[in-house]
């Protein structure tokens, strides 16, 4: 290529080279008897100056923002450095410009800061994707894949790729359907795993697979989750728990080590499914931070509650509490399925609470508040109580800035096998109906009780990956979907083939598939899973670049098949 840098490059060590440059126009400055230009490519920013005199001088002060131009010119001093850019101490004098492209007038300017509403961002997203922090969003992404796809390799794992087009995988959230043309009334389902497909990888003796897997699943958009998305997902044969543990801690850590220069510590802490609800309520606990939660039935029978459970925090920053504070966090409980909230605050030495009546001098006594201290508690099933305050303890450490700077990685292990269904009134698999047993003879003869080889790993509260030893014998696979209350026509339909291919000769494996997108945004620090996605969909489920969904051709549909009813 005729250009010799990019805009990052060139430094005093070049002073008086001749050089060749492309971008665009970041900024034009016309100031009477000089033009500077910050030229800009993905690399950064490169000043260039052009005198009166100049041959190119009137090309030059046609220059608008994000034109296209190709200069050449000489490395000079600059008069006054700028110490923000790796260039910043050098200009180039323009002897040659030419204009490669121009550009209309841009709906938002290219900056880091914006005010450009969301929307728009979206709509001009290969507009937005020139802003250089995005930019730097996408660039993390793929060191970070790369990163993930070396480590996977050097333990011998292949990179195997599996169908789009397949029938439905059970992972919990809803379909996305594509009707056939050939076969009216049938339907593909875009996978929301590969999971079905990896195990049957190995079934064909395919020991370590791994692929960077798109997923699509038609639910409910949040700051962590799109409708399609990314999973780095890992299949072994022979392995057990630990194996996996010791693989996925090995590719955090030369993740951690080569992306972020941090050094951090495995094995990574193990807390079982119920300790994590007990002490933190919730199967992905924040642990940057304490406020743990307790105990307090004890002190049911001071209070009017009929709830099986009483349990509850303690803050200790109660004069920061005010009644506005309360009755927001009242609606985080509720909003959370438990039932309201009850304080006891101790500010200056004086009591306040939503139990006036029933703060007696012995229920003072027994919750032992210290000065400066509030408490609070939720009277309730033992599920709703913790899960409620769980999420009351994420929000007073956003509202309180309460978290360690630190990468905290953690297990959760021991999952539950089944979660009742009250709905549907019948057993549903927590993690998918794949996952085996820790004893099949609980699953035989009580359900409810029977734990899952199943393990998720957390990042900083957000689940940054989940997975499980399977099922490998056919008698128990099926077992399993009995017990999910799937009759066998439901069983054959949906399963039969993998039911069929466990009859012959299938090993024991196992495996795992992080969340991509999470691992990107937790790791670039940002909390919006869009700003590492090229082109995402907005909450409401849209791509407003290209305007889509978007009604299609009646002749389209007539050739699937299908008619809509208006
Ligand atoms: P699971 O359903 O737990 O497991 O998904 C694995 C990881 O994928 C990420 N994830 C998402 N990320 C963004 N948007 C979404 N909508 C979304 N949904 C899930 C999460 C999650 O931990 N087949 C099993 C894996 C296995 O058993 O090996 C599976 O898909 O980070």
């Amino acid at each position: 290529m005729k250009y010799t840098h990019n805009n990052n490059e060139l430094t005093i060590k070049d002073l008086n080279k001749e050089v060749y440059l492309k971008g665009w126009v970041a900024k034009a400055r016309n100031l009477g008897s000089l033009i500077f230009i910050d030229l800009r490519d993905r690399f950064g920013i490169t000043q260039l100056v052009l005198k009166e005199g100049s041959a190119y001088f009137e090309l030059a002060s046609s220059l608008k923002s994000e034109y296209v131009i190709e200069v050449k010119g000489i490395v000079e001093k600059r008069e006054t450095p700028n110490k923000n850019i790796i260039t910043g101490e050098i200009e180039i004098l323009v002897n040659y410009l030419e204009i490669l492209n121009t550009s209309i007038p841009l709906p938002f300017t290219i900056t880091n800061e914006t005010n450009a509403l969301e929307d728009t961002r979206l709509k001009y997203r290969y507009l937005d994707l020139r802003r250089p922090i995005q930019a730097k969003y996408l660039l993390d992404r793929v060191e970070i894949t790369n990163i993930i796809r070396d480590t996977l390799r050097k333990n011998g794992y292949y990179e195997f790729e599996t169908p789009i087009l397949g029938k439905s995988t059970p992972e919990g959230a809803r379909d996305f359907l594509v009707p056939s043309r050939l076969y009216h009334k049938q339907f593909y389902a875009l996978p929301q795993s590969p999971q079905i497909y990896k195990q049957l990888y190995q079934v064909a003796g395919f020991e370590k697979y791994f692929q960077i897997a798109r997923c699509f699943r038609d639910e409910d958009l949040r700051a962590d989750r799109q409708l399609e998305f990314t999973q780095v997902d890992i299949e072994a044969s022979f392995i057990n728990e630990k194996d996996i543990y010791k693989l996925v801690e090995s590719i955090m850590k030369n993740l951690m080590k080569k992306f972020l220069h941090l050094d951090i510590k495995t094995p990574f802490r193990r807390l079982k499914y119920k300790d994590a609800i007990k002490l933190y309520g919730s199967d992905k606990p924040d642990t940057r931070f304490d406020l743990l939660i307790s105990d307090y039935k004890h002190l049911l029978k001071y209070l009017p509650f009929k709830s099986k459970s009483l349990r509850g925090i303690v803050f200790n920053q109660a004069n920061k509490i005010s009644r506005a504070l309360i009755d927001e966090y009242t609606r985080v409980i509720k909003q959370n399925h438990g039932n309201g909230l009850i304080y006891v605050k101790k500010v200056n030495n004086e009591y306040s609470s939503s139990i006036n009546k029933y703060l007696t001098e012995e229920l003072k006594q027994e919750l032992n508040l210290a000065n400066e201290e509030i408490i609070f508690l939720v009277a309730d099933k033992y599920e709703s109580a913790s899960v409620s305050l769980g999420a009351l303890r994420n929000r007073l450490a956003s509202d309180f800035s309460l978290y360690s700077n630190t990468f905290n990685f953690l297990w959760v292990t021991d999952f539950p096998l089944f979660e009742y269904d009250e709905e549907e009134k019948r057993y549903v698999a927590c993690h998918h109906p794949f996952t085996a047993a820790q004893d099949f003879e609980v699953v035989r003869k009580n359900p409810a009780k029977a734990l899952a080889r199943a393990y998720d790993i957390v990042l900083n509260g957000y689940e940054i990956g989940g997975g499980s030893i399977r099922i490998h014998n056919s008698n128990n696979q099926k077992l399993m979907f009995e017990t999910l209350s799937l009759t066998d026509d439901d069983i054959n339909n949906r399963f039969g083939f993998l039911v069929e291919a466990l009859k012959y000769g299938t090993p024991p494996h196992g495996g795992i598939a992080f969340g991509l997108d999470r691992i990107v945004m937790l790791l670039t620090n940002t909390l919006n899973i869009k700003d590492v996605i090229a082109f995402p969909k907005t909450q409401s489920a849209r791509d407003l670049m290209m305007d889509a969904p978007s009604p299609v051709d009646e002749k389209q549909l007539a050739d699937l098949g299908i008619k809509y009813h208006e």
